[in-house]
């Protein structure tokens, strides 16, 4: 019988739907067809965007607008060492500024950003193949403690995830942030001086950047993307400074969230909050004279990324993985939103009620470190590393390991290698804006092989219908769902894999990109 994914309520079905061990090596190595017409339109979607960008921007200057930046110079001694960041938002992003070009405005944070940087912070990126410019705003250390650790992490992040850690709210934090906002409104304002220009900002960092545009700059078309939750107004009306966030948002042209609650959340908030009309059936915000639409744009990535090459490996996966061993996988920044203790509970779970999957799974769980200067995350990477060594200890012993735990940042050819050799992919997320791990597991599996468990916390798991969905505080479910997984017969896995790879290849981040662009350019017709 096949696991229905559409519900979790289907869970207790799983006992039918398995397989043996025996039965799923047989045919492990069986080289599936590769999905042509999946991977024709995802190159037709990176075609129509290089197209729209060269015909239908014209001369409007493209500014793209974030905290976080994609480049990262480490090295203070020279600065020729770089990376790109862990980060959702940058691994969205860049490839569409590769097509578009123009310049992307962001926090400089390397040690080495200011020794490649003009006198202006100018650098021009990817600094070994360089398509854009990335302009860089330096911050003091006052300004990144109260704006990042405290306001934007300390007092957002909780307030629109609603995973029960109690949003901060203190003074000092939300002067810095509106200090910090004034100034990448400056910054942009500059780069655009003179110019036709489309400005599209990035996140909960930069909610009061649109009014600021705006209010100096009509004609500049504003467009942001929040790449979190929304809450609803009971939730957001808990921050004293909430209707001063509303009202920067409104300086938006066009403001986008993954999901429609989102935006749901959103209309329904300004309704209850401000003297705005809200027009419900046209999704769209009149105040203070200006129009703001409120639309739904799920993000994606370009799976083409994510192809896996030969011979790459990732040493750690070689050295624990006991061969013919079942590997789970988990890759999450080392965020409470993750699930990251809850994953680990339920794995215990099913190693306890499923001794028969002792010695033969093993859970490689990436948990990068960010935002290490919050007590929040530092109490968090402790109880991940102590929840890690309690159960290798209660199940392990010398020659199996059942939690790996890795913090090391990988490059982009190792990540495929990882989600292309593992078997399941848990993301567990308890509240998750989108969730792009899902995608590229899917991406990076031109075998049509490999089970995706998705929360139902997630946004992607209203897009990734042949995901077995799980409840990440139902334990006994969660554990039930993943040896499902385990033991799901090829022909299931192939099929899941097949819609879901489908799915994705409808739905990438050049569709995402040229959608929010139209609608900008549509915009902007009407300014001239
Ligand atoms: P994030 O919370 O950062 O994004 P996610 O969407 O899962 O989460 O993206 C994480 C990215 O970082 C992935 O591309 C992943 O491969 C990469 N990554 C994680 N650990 C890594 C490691 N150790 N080495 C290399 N790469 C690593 C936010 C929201 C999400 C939303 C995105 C985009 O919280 O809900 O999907 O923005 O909008």
């Amino acid at each position: 019988m096949m696991w229905s994914p559409k519900t979790e309520q289907h869970e207790s079905e799983q006992e039918d739907s398995t397989a043996t061990l025996e039965d799923i090596e047989d045919t492990q190595q069986v080289a599936s067809p590769v999905d042509e017409q999946a991977i024709a339109r995802i190159s037709e979607a990176r075609t129509r965007l290089e197209e729209f960008a060269s015909s239908e921007l014209g001369d409007a200057h493209l500014v793209v607008v974030s905290n976080r930046e994609p480049y990262v110079h480490t090295d203070p001694q020279d600065g020729s060492k770089w990376h790109t960041p862990a980060s959702g938002l940058t691994t969205a992003l860049d490839p569409v500024m590769r097509i578009c070009g123009g310049t992307w405005v962001a926090h400089g944070s390397g040690h080495g950003d200011i020794l490649v940087a003009d006198a202006s912070g100018r650098v021009q990126v990817p600094p070994d193949h360089p398509q854009f410019t990335l302009r860089r705003v330096w911050l003091e250390r006052a300004e990144v403690a109260g704006y990042y650790d405290g306001f934007s992490n300390r007092t957002l992040w909780p307030l629109c995830h609603q995973v029960y850690v109690r949003p901060r709210f203190e003074e000092e934090d939300w002067l810095q942030y509106k200090r910090v906002n004034e100034k990448f409104a400056q910054a942009i304002l500059a780069q655009v001086e003179g110019k036709r220009a489309i400005v599209l900002v990035q996140d909960y960092h930069l909610a009061l950047v649109p009014e600021m545009i705006k209010s100096a700059r009509p004609d500049v078309v504003v467009s942001q993307f929040w790449h979190i939750p929304w809450p609803n107004i009971d939730v957001l009306s808990t921050c004293p400074w909430h209707r001063q966030i509303l009202k920067g948002l409104l300086g938006n042209d066009i403001l986008g969230f993954h999901v429609r609650q989102y935006c749901r959340n959103f209309l329904g908030g300004v309704d209850r909050a401000l003297e705005a009309r809200v027009l419900g059936d046209k999704s769209a915000i009149f105040w203070n004279g200006r129009t703001t639409f409120v639309r739904p744009y799920p993000i994606s990535i370009d799976p083409e990324t994510m192809i896996p090459s030969e011979n790459a490996t990732v040493p750690e996966l070689q050295r624990h993985k006991i061969s013919g061993a079942r590997v789970l996988l988990g890759i999450d920044r080392l965020d409470y939103i993750k699930g990251i203790p809850e994953k680990f509970r339920a794995y215990d779970r099913l190693l306890r009620e499923h001794p028969e999957h002792q010695g033969r799974v093993v859970l490689v769980q990436l948990a990068t470190p960010t935002r290490s200067r919050v007590p929040e995350y530092v109490k968090l990477a402790h109880e991940v590393e102590e929840l890690a060594r309690e159960i290798n200890e209660r199940h392990g012993d010398s020659t199996w390991k059942p939690i790996v735990l890795l913090q090391r940042l990988l490059d982009q050819e190792e990540l495929a290698a990882l989600y292309a050799q593992s078997d399941v992919c848990v993301v567990g997320s308890l509240q998750d804006g989108m969730n792009l791990v899902a995608k590229e597991f899917v991406a990076a599996r031109r075998d049509q092989r490999g089970v995706l468990v998705l929360s139902r916390f997630a946004g992607a798991t209203k897009q990734m219908i042949g995901a077995l969905p799980i409840h990440p505080y139902d334990r006994e479910a969660y554990a039930a769902t993943l040896h499902a997984a385990i033991m799901m017969p090829p022909e299931e896995q192939e099929d899941r894999m097949r819609q879901l790879r489908a799915d994705l290849s409808r739905h990438t981040i050049y569709s995402w990109a040229e959608n929010i662009l139209r609608e900008a350019v549509q915009v902007q017709r009407k300014f001239s």
